[in-house]
């Protein structure tokens, strides 16, 4: 398809390029660290987001070569920011199953010199769901590195409690759906809360996506969310935008 045609034309001129959006630690209430979030720069003030164009990706296999640069990208950048700083990295199904994710993260791990410890890959639940028996074994193979493993989009989809149990996630994220609708829907606070507490239970670590506002962040608050991402924080920006870590050491 044209779309394709131009897809790929973008990745090899560059046009591609990642945004990090702000992980705000509750505790705390400083910024924990980054997701990295892919974007299309279509000109000046045309910027494609991920839904246009991420399927066509994942359905013609550019999300494998697309994927890598991603990595080398997210984590050659996380290595330029102050030392507590993570980075979380999205990876699709298709990358998963791809044999050369562990060398790619491997080698950008020791080209930058970045202590595994502040990645962080997301996968939804699709990834269970496929070829799981393959797909756990290279999330252990991650894990023995030293990255942690979030369970993203948590309460979409196929949610299964199973998923839970496939895997030792260090983090789930609840779905923003939930998050939107916390004020105004008893059922979605009941569907959190309880999420939170399987989490805790679990010894996993909780985050909330798509905060908008205070009387959000409250509610998660009392609820014991670890932590939390959304607009009202930061929209994802530019990784030039970014503290340098030389910057804030002086
Ligand atoms: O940035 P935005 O919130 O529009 O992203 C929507 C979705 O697109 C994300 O939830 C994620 O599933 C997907 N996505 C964004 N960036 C990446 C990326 O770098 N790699 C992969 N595989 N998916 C991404
Ligand atoms: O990886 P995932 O599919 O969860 O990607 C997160 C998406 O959620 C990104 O595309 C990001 O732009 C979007 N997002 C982040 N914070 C907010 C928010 O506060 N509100 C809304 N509507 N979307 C958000
Ligand atoms: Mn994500
Ligand atoms: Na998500």
């Amino acid at each position: 398809t044209q779309l394709e045609v131009d897809l790929r034309r973008a990745f090899q001129e560059n046009e591609l390029e990642m945004y990090y959006q702000p992980l705000m630690e509750v505790k705390t209430g400083k910024i924990k660290g980054y997701e990295s979030l892919l974007r299309w720069r279509r000109g000046e003030n045309d910027v494609l987001l991920p839904a246009e164009f991420i399927e066509i990706a994942e359905d013609t296999g550019l999300i494998v070569p697309l994927g890598e640069w991603i990595i080398r990208t997210a984590i050659a950048e996380a290595a330029t920011w102050p030392d507590h700083i993570t980075v979380a990295i999205n990876l699709s199904p298709t990358q998963m199953k791809n044999p050369s994710l562990i060398s790619t993260v491997i080698n950008a791990l020791a080209t930058n010199a970045l202590d595994p410890a502040r990645v962080e890959f997301e996968i939804t639940e699709s990834v269970l769901l496929e070829e799981s028996e393959i797909n756990i074994k290279t999330l252990h193979v991650l894990r023995d590195l030293g990255v942690k493993i979030a369970l993203d989009d948590f309460g979409t989809g196929f949610s299964s409690l199973n998923y839970l149990r496939a895997f030792p996630f260090d983090k789930i994220k609840i779905d923003k759906c939930f998050v939107t609708e916390l004020e105004t829907r008893a059922d979605c606070r009941a569907i959190i809360r309880a999420v939170m507490c399987l989490a805790n239970d679990l010894g996993m670590r909780t985050t909330a996506e798509g905060i908008e506002n205070q009387n959000q962040i409250n509610i998660l608050k009392a609820q014991g969310c670890d932590e939390m991402q959304g607009f009202l924080f930061s929209r994802p920006i530019s990784g030039k935008l970014l503290p340098r870590k030389d910057e804030t050491a002086q």
